[in-house]
């Protein structure tokens, strides 16, 4: 147990977010977390916390809010997660992906060394930096090569997390975390489109699932596997970056496989590729070496691909049974 320690996080209400919350608060830690006004409540990932954390309204966009949040909740901790994190959407609103994923870690950053430069920052950094990968796997030392405007923003945000870690010595840490998965994750990304298309389908509430690129590869891991890496990453020493992957690349199509497999059908008899979905540059393959991480963290994946899978359509079948009945 860690007593008397105060994490903030921004993105609260997302996947990592809830999974980082339920994580910290069963370490004993005092948890705060930064919504945004909404005329409909986004916290249905974190409905079953909601008492044990303290959620205050702010916003990247606003440098004022997240000074006042700063002073407010005196946290240890910082840990930024918000972003504008779907990849299509970056291309049809770059700029404010831009505002949001890359000039808001400056903002939260700003924040810290105004408040108080002693708070350790975690920074969400991506896979999706390496893009046109350069190598594989892909390290810490691997030249990035974005390909899309929230690659881009994130390369700025990994780039300004480091400069702020030199410049001012804060102990800024950033985390490049390969694509992790989880029930929770949004319906929109690949994985958890297909989850809910398979629980839909095998209840006869869906017939059709499409797709785009079926070629494309991800090293996908379990959300919660991949937040501990972050808070293993502010417990130590000296701040430094990581790559958090498993070290195993999988295609849409395998992902496809398990998932319709596991409740006996074929996903070629009801898959359908639409090239609308196609992205105007895709990332083809990505494959993570986490040997830094496992070194220095002590840090390994629990979950496996066919288990993340699994889970993932268990999960939905069981919402998509309560939908049905
Ligand atoms: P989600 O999209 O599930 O969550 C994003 C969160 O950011 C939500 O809580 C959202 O709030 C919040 N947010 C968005 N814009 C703002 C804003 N302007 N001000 C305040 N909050 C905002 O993302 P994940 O949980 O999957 O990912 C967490 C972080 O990790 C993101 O930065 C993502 O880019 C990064 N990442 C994710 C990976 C993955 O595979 N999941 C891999 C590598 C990096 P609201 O609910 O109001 O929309
Ligand atoms: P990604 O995740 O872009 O890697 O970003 P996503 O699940 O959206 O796409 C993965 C790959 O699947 C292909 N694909 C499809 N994708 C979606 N969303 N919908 C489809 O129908 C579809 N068909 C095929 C895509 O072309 C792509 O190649 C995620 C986000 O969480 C980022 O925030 C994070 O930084 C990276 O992972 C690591």
């Amino acid at each position: 147990m860690t007593k008397n320690r105060r994490a903030l996080i921004t993105g609260i209400t997302g996947q990592d977010g809830a999974y980082l919350a339920r994580f910290l608060l069963d370490r004993g830690y005092e948890v705060h977390g930064i919504v945004r006004r909404s005329s409909t409540e986004t916290f249905e990932r974190i409905s079953l916390i909601r008492d044990q954390v303290y959620l205050h309204q702010a916003d990247l966009l606003d440098q004022l809010s997240l000074v006042r949040v700063v002073e407010k909740s005196q946290p240890h901790e910082v840990y930024n997660l918000a972003a504008q994190s779907f990849v299509p959407t970056s291309f049809d609103q770059p700029l404010l992906t831009g505002e949001f994923t890359a000039l808001g870690v400056t903002r939260v950053l700003e924040a810290i060394r105004l408040v108080d430069p002693s708070i350790r920052f975690y920074q969400a950094s991506s896979s999706e930096m390496f893009g046109k990968v350069q190598e594989e796997p892909q390290t810490e030392r691997t030249p990035l090569w974005p390909r899309s405007p929230y690659g881009v923003a994130k390369v700025y945000g990994h780039w300004i997390t480091v400069n702020y870690r030199e410049s001012y010595d804060l102990f800024a840490c950033s985390g490049i975390l390969f694509n992790h998965e989880s029930p929770l994750r949004g319906k929109e990304f690949v994985t958890r489109k297909i989850s809910d298309g398979v629980a839909r389908i095998k209840l006869g509430l869906q017939k059709k699932l499409k797709l785009g690129n079926l070629d494309a590869q991800r090293d996908w891991g379990f959300a919660g596997d991949y937040v501990r890496a972050m808070w293993l990453m502010l417990q130590q020493d000296a701040p430094d970056d990581f790559v958090i992957a498993t070290g195993m690349k999988h295609s849409v199509r395998d992902f496809c496989e398990v998932a319709f497999g596991h409740v006996g059908l074929t996903w070629q008899d009801h898959v359908e590729t639409d090239a609308s979905l196609l992205r105007p540059a895709d990332v083809n393959t990505l494959c993570g070496d986490p040997s830094k991480a496992q070194q220095q963290l002590g840090w390994e994946p629990e979950v496996s691909f066919a288990e993340l899978v699994r889970m993932m359509v268990d999960a939905d079948l069981e919402r998509a049974a309560k939908e049905a009945s």
